[in-house]
């Protein structure tokens, strides 16, 4: 029996649960400017762990058992902590309980609870909240994404303007992260990835697409949101995980954004004969559970090209300025 589930109950749900967690993590960061909680290092000095990452994903862990007690739970420190939980078709929630881990130690604002919520296998309610900020991004398949803001309280409909035309990479503000992993290897890729997509060609830079900014927010979540905004037009990151971008995807999809993973399965899926889930913007487990992401903004159409072709080229340019590595 299909068992019926209310999408529409349970995104009400997890925005008033990112608000508790926000406000659990308000007061954790209070503590730990008063000195009175730490951080442990992860996998290194760049990856970090606090007490409120755990004491969130419990808070969270617990009201979501108590509400949905037939639901899946997939948290990165739960999985940190060794239940490493397999993708089903159950009713799942994947969970950041601090996307910006780093940003909270150091009290810089772009930290969130990311809320991603999975379906038979397929990312469909998305809640980002950044408490420090007081922005709360939400999306339900095929009902869009909003951001509601301290200033502008009632939900506002994302991209938050109608989207412009993305002539190439130059007009293009991107995000990419340096991440955790810096052994030389991979940190060889990641300058040779960020020196073609900033450097001029005209200036010497091979293969430079001398893109108009780069930024950073540290959180995945965060990147995601505000390509869904159209505040950045491209984000690219080899090495986070679903939860740091579950709820970005839902979020970034019903703005129109186009999301794509590893650099063979999206170059794969742009042509028009793409095998079932590998089709342009599908988003099957793989692409959740595959650690490479790429998002770009709402594109809108010209006379000489759709936006989604826009889209479409402008991945593939991209994938063809970066390297790309295995996490
Ligand atoms: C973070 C990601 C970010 C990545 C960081 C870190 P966390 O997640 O959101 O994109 O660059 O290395 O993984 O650890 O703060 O939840």
């Amino acid at each position: 029996m299909t068992t019926m589930i209310d999408l529409e109950e349970i995104q009400t749900f997890a925005v008033q649960l990112s608000k508790k967690a926000g406000q659990a993590i308000l007061e954790g960061s209070a503590r730990r400017f008063e000195g009175l909680s730490g951080f442990d290092e992860k996998k290194n000095t760049a990856d970090l762990v606090t007490e409120t990452d755990q004491a969130t994903e419990k808070l969270v862990k617990d009201e979501i058992a108590r509400a949905y007690p037939h639901h899946k739970f997939i948290g990165e420190e739960s999985w940190a902590a060794g239940e490493e939980n397999q993708l089903t078709d159950e009713p799942t929630w994947i969970i950041d309980p601090i996307d910006g881990t780093t940003n909270f130690v150091h009290g810089f604002p772009f930290t969130c609870i990311s809320i991603g919520f999975v379906y038979r296998k397929e990312p469909v309610i998305g809640v980002i909240y950044a408490p420090f900020l007081e922005h709360l991004y939400h999306g339900l398949k095929g009902s869009g994404s909003y951001i509601s803001t301290p200033q502008h309280p009632a939900p506002r409909r994302l991209p938050l303007a109608e989207p412009l035309p993305l002539p190439s990479l130059r007009q293009a503000l991107v995000a990419f992260e340096w991440g955790s992993d810096r052994k030389s290897d991979i940190l060889a890729k990641k300058l040779r990835s960020f020196q073609r997509i900033t450097g001029d060609s005209d200036g010497g830079v091979e293969g430079g697409q001398m893109v108009q900014g780069v930024r950073s927010m540290g959180s995945a979540a965060l990147n995601f949101a505000n390509v869904a905004a159209g505040s950045l037009d491209l984000y690219w990151e080899i090495g986070c995980w679903a939860w740091d971008v579950c709820a970005g995807i839902v979020i970034a999809k019903e703005a129109g954004c186009a999301v794509v993973g590893s650099r063979d399965a999206a170059l794969a899926s742009l042509s028009s004969s793409a095998a079932e889930g590998q089709r342009f913007n599908d988003i099957p487990p793989e692409l959740l559970t595959g650690r490479k992401y790429v998002v770009v903004r709402a594109i809108a159409d010209t006379e000489s090209e759709t936006g989604v072709d826009a889209q479409k080229r402008t991945i593939k340019t991209f994938y063809d300025a970066v390297d790309e590595w295995d996490p």
